[in-house]
């Protein structure tokens, strides 16, 4: 038995990353697969970093039984388009879409795509495991697929303890390629640098029932592995691979303290790492960010989104201008850099929000903050404002079962509907955001010039 895991390409003209951060969920699955089917050859492909032809040839020659597709909102027509092609080499080939994408929109993609078997929703390594087993997919928990009728059901997922996954495979990728793409970008020759995740979920999320509004991240709960299994995974990457920089792409690392306290005090006596990752303002404080000092963090994300209070509220953001200042001036004093990403066009917008949002930019560059993202907001899958728009009264029939969307369109119409501005009044402040040293742009509208043939 054979699969492969695919990481299809991009359809943004720039995305952020892609070079140097490895398909660290299709390396998870790889590593349960090889842990518990033996007999399974598995091979991850990344798109991204081949001619695009050359993916359709390497999975042609491949020829796997199992094609498993990891799904986003920014390559999930791309992961689509292969599917078919694929689909229609061999009937036999067995194809399955995962990952954030495909967990929300299975039974709209098993409606409208002939060509895809089966959906995952959640966790990937199980499902993929039972497939591999040959146990009928409608006994397999996690796994959205069609019944007689063809009409699409899901098996709910069950939840799994982080700590009985192993740890992600790095023998299955070509680590090099993306430690060449880190340097092009930081030009840092000291830095050997890998992704690590050490929990999945958001308590505000969970505790909220929605999170913040334009979250596309659906966890149905926090999980985190021990502490003793993340150093472990740590030190093994730094024997093999010489690794001393991690990113950690866990969605906020402050979420418990007990469990930063505990990563904390287990930390190596003379420990040279550095990390970085994400964090939600309000969870800052000044004993978490000495435990980040003192492990080694030395930059932290945190999504401050708006300046205007009343749009926090309406995002549901749980912080305010006074706890983002704060957040910021607490990391610049333990020595972390912070990283600020802004979203306009949230619930409410105005331009009376954006000027007083740009104020409290200036305000954060002036208390310590470092670098600033600005992107303007498209309500993704999995979120509220998705939601939201997509019921709208006079929208509901045009996005109605509706897998794929065009995402700058749906932008604007989200504009139109619950903003008090226009489009252009949020790209022209965007603009001057962009002027602000430290500064850029996170560009979500340009697309690839491509037509999908799905
Ligand atoms: C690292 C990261 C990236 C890296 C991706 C590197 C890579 N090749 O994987 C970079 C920086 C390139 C990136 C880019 C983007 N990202 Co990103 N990213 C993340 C982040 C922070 C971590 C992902 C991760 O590694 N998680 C850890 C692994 C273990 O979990 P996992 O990936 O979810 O995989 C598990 C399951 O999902 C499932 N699974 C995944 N794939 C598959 C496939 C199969 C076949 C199966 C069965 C199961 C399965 O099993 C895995 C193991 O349990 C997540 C947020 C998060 N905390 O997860 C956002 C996230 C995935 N990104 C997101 C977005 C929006 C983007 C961009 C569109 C951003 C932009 N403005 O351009 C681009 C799109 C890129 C693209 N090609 O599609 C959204 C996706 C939302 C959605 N509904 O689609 C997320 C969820 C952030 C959020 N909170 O909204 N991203
Ligand atoms: S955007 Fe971040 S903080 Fe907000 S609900 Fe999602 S994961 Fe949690």
């Amino acid at each position: 038995m054979k699969v492969l895991l695919l990481n299809p390409r991009s359809e943004r003209v720039k995305i952020l990353r892609t070079e140097y951060m490895p398909p660290l969920g299709l390396m998870a699955i790889g590593a349960h697969l090889k842990h518990k089917c033996p007999d399974v050859y598995v091979e991850i492909v990344n798109a991204e970093l081949i001619p695009e032809i050359e993916t359709i040839e390497l999975i042609e020659r491949s020829n796997p039984d199992i094609l498993g597709i990891t799904t986003t909102v920014g390559c999930y027509r791309s992961a689509l388009e292969i599917a078919k092609i694929i689909k229609i080499f061999n009937n036999n080939i067995i194809i399955v879409l995962g990952g954030p994408y495909a967990s929300v929109m299975w039974k709209e993609c098993l409606d409208n795509r002939s060509y895809i078997d089966y959906c995952v929703i959640g966790d990937g390594q199980y499902p993929m495991e039972q497939l591999c087993q040959k146990v009928s997919p409608n006994e397999i928990k996690g796994i959205a697929s069609r019944d007689l009728q063809g009409t699409p059901s899901i098996n709910e997922p069950v939840i799994i303890e982080l700590d009985n996954y192993p740890d992600p495979d790095w023998s299955l990728i070509d680590s090099q390629a993306y430690q060449e793409g880190y340097n092009k970008v930081y030009g840092n020759s000291d830095a050997i640098y890998a992704t690590i995740s050490s929990q999945s979920g958001c308590k505000w999320r969970i505790s909220t029932g929605m999170g913040c509004i334009f979250c596309g991240l659906v966890r149905p709960s926090y999980r985190t592995r021990s502490p003793e299994r993340v150093w472990t995974e740590i030190k093994n990457l730094n024997d093999t691979y010489g690794c001393n920089h991690f990113w950690e792409v866990s969605d906020t690392i402050c979420s418990s303290k007990e469990w930063l306290q505990e990563f904390h005090r287990l930390r190596p006596i003379n420990n040279d790492f550095y990390f970085r990752g994400y964090a939600r303002a309000s969870e800052i404080t000044e004993i978490m960010a000495n435990y980040l000092k003192e492990v080694g963090y030395n930059e932290i994300f945190i999504g401050i989104e708006s300046g205007d209070n009343n749009i926090l509220r309406n995002t549901n953001k749980g912080s305010s201008d006074i706890v983002n200042l704060r957040a910021t001036k607490i990391l610049h004093n333990a020595g972390i850099k912070t990283f600020a990403s802004l979203v306009l066009g949230l619930p409410g917008e105005s331009i009376k929000s954006l000027e007083t949002t740009y104020r409290h930019v200036i305000n954060l560059f002036e208390n310590g903050l470092n670098t600033l993202s600005v992107c303007i907001f498209a309500p993704y899958p999995g979120s509220r404002a998705f939601d939201m728009i997509k019921n709208r009264p006079e929208l509901s029939d045009k996005y109605y079962n509706q897998d794929t969307f065009d995402w700058p369109n749906f932008s604007k119409e989200w504009v139109q509907y619950f903003c008090e501005c226009s489009f252009q009044d949020i790209v022209n402040i965007s603009d001057k955001f962009n002027e602000l040293p430290n500064s850029f742009y996170e560009d979500n509208f340009s697309y690839i010039d491509k037509v999908y043939n799905i």
